[in-house]
């Protein structure tokens, strides 16, 4: 496939041969649990309503056989946003079962994301729900229609379509499999793109991560046995479903692999999520660290029995130690640690691993083919153990390269295969890693990442804007958030909130990417080489938030 790097003969064997890559496409493994699990729960929503196994595949192989019907080729790229309803998780395996790509888009994202996408996939169909918290979904998706001419095809989770869109809701209602064989829906090629993942934590535009059947199977499978799902599984998903954590880290797919059943949340407030986990008696639930500070610091957290709670399954950005110390005293559960990357990299801590190594650490790759080093990112040679580095990963679930993207993976992958994450890390005694930090440019917000190249090409285009940086500035609930350093055009002036109203309305860009402190300044400090000091301006940033400087 045009723009998909795969990995080496000599590694595809190596893979296949220890029993990593088990040549089987996502919808097989999925259709198999629908009938060994046939009557058991899969899959309950925010409202209470629960879909059986039986009742989940029978509703994929409908949207599926609609989706073929409607013009979905193999290997279309359909663009997928939606809350967490119901509707995202039948469309999403639905299109893969129809041999279509899903494109992961963000719920948050606006016009300039998901246009962005279009273009660069050439996607043929997107899928958002209507409006959604008074933001019309149908109307961005008829705008970005418009700019592209490839995207044929708009489905609509609600009742109304407009735009000559179709409604999921009506798909859903009509038993095409009664009429039409699923025996005859495509079959993919398990070495060849199954979805499409956005990249979080990248230097420059985001980027589209290309997901094979093999390696993500792989990812799920694996990441189920590490996190001990199992038929009594009842996990929560208050994250977006899109995002891998909640879609393949265990996830969806590692929940419905053993057996288990997945409570989504529409609603990631910690309110929610406790009362959902009472409700439904979770056992596992995925959360970023913000979420856990909500969740320990909820006014009626006691009024809620959590007593089936056996885990939080935590990451995205660090979590604090002390935080990690209040979660067994308090909320009575385990926690585990991940380091996870859309890429594919996993270092998760184990469940027995001693207290120490579980609070202090973010964990150990999770297959025993995974490869890693630590290395001086100035010369790519390993540092010696124990000291902080630029973390390397190779393996059976990490990528080779982006989407289309032949410049950057130059950059982003070394030249015998390594994905360079840009997070530097340090080793610990006992095998696991330890975050200490990053290279690449972007910002962590409580676990949603934003590209600085990305933001600043937006804030360059307002008129006031002479120069910028994007930067991060120390948060204590979300770790970090976003300011902007800006040097004013001669004569202009620029406040925050007119930034941001021409952020939102003529550039259309996610909301979460706004800065939240702007600093106006004549001139940017400057690297021997003559690029802005970034790290010279997180630092004074840190230091006037420190002395709660307004
Ligand atoms: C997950 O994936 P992405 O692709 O949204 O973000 C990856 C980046 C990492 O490179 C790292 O900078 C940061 O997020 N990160 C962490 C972390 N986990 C991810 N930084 C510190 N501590 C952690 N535990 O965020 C993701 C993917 C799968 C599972 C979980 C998270």
């Amino acid at each position: 496939m045009e723009g998909f790097t795969p990995w080496p003969q000599e590694f595809a064997d190596r893979y296949r041969q220890a029993g990593y890559w088990l040549d089987r496409t996502i919808s097989e493994v999925m259709d198999e649990s629908f009938v060994r699990f046939g009557g058991r729960p899969a899959l309950i929503a925010s409202g209470g309503r629960v879909f059986t196994y039986q009742e989940l595949g029978r509703l994929v192989t409908r949207m599926a056989l609609h989706l073929v019907r409607l013009g979905l080729r193999p290997y279309d790229r359909l663009i997928l946003q939606m809350p967490n309803i119901p509707e995202v998780v039948i469309t999403y395996l639905a299109t893969l079962k129809a041999g279509g790509i899903p494109i992961m888009a963000l719920f948050a994202h606006r016009e300039a994301e998901i246009s962005y996408f279009a273009e660069l996939a050439e996607a043929r169909a997107i899928a958002v729900s209507a409006s959604w918290r008074g933001f019309d979904y149908q109307e961005m998706a008829a705008q970005v229609q418009a700019k592209n001419p490839h995207l044929e095809l708009v489905l609509v989770a609600g009742p109304d379509p407009k735009h000559g869109s179709h409604s999921i809701d009506a798909l859903l209602k009509d038993p095409l499999e009664q009429r039409v064989d699923p025996g005859h829906l495509p079959h993919q090629d398990p070495n060849l793109p199954a979805v499409l993942l956005l990249s979080g934590g990248t230097t420059g535009i985001p980027k589209l991560i290309p997901r094979t059947h093999n390696d993500y199977v792989y990812n799920f499978l694996c990441n189920a046995e590490v996190c001990r799902l199992d038929e009594h599984t009842v996990s929560l998903i208050a994250i977006p479903q899109e995002h891998n954590f909640a879609i393949a880290c265990p996830g969806l797919k590692g929940v419905l692999s053993k057996g288990g059943c997945e409570v989504l949340s529409e609603n990631p407030g910690p309110g929610d999520m406790l009362e959902l986990i009472d409700r439904h008696r979770v056992t596992h639930c995925i959360a970023v660290p913000t979420m856990i500070v909500g969740l320990l610091n909820h006014p009626k957290r006691q009024e809620y029995n959590l007593d089936s709670l056996e885990v939080i399954l935590t990451g995205g950005s660090k979590l604090n130690p002390e935080i990690a110390l209040r979660i067994a005293p308090e909320l009575g559960c385990d926690v585990q640690q991940v380091l996870g990357m859309a890429e594919g990299p996993l270092y998760w801590v184990r469940r027995d691993d001693p207290p120490e190594v579980k609070l202090y650490t973010q964990g150990r790759p999770q297959s025993p083919g995974d490869e890693f080093k630590i290395v001086d990112p100035a010369t790519g040679t390993e540092v010696p153990p124990g000291e902080v580095g630029e973390l390397w990963c190779r393996g059976p679930h990490i990528i080779r390269g982006y989407y289309r993207a032949p410049e950057h993976n130059a950059k982003a992958f070394s030249a015998d295969g390594y994905y360079q994450s840009g997070d530097l890390v340090r080793l610990h005694p006992s095998g696991n890693v330890i975050v200490e930090g990053r290279i690449k440019d972007c910002i962590n917000r409580g676990g949603e990442k934003i590209s600085a190249e990305e933001v600043e090409n937006h804030i360059l285009a307002h008129p006031a804007v002479a120069n910028c940086a994007y930067i991060a500035m120390p948060d204590p609930l979300l770790g970090e958030r976003a300011c902007v350093y800006v040097i004013p055009r001669p004569g202009s002036l620029i406040t925050l909130k007119a930034l941001n109203d021409f952020l939102l309305q003529e550039r259309k860009i996610a909301k979460f990417k706004l800065p939240e402190r702007l600093e106006l300044v004549d001139s940017f400090p400057l690297t021997a080489v003559g690029k802005i000091n970034k790290k010279a301006l997180r630092q004074l940033i840190a230091e006037k938030v420190a002395q709660g400087q307004p």
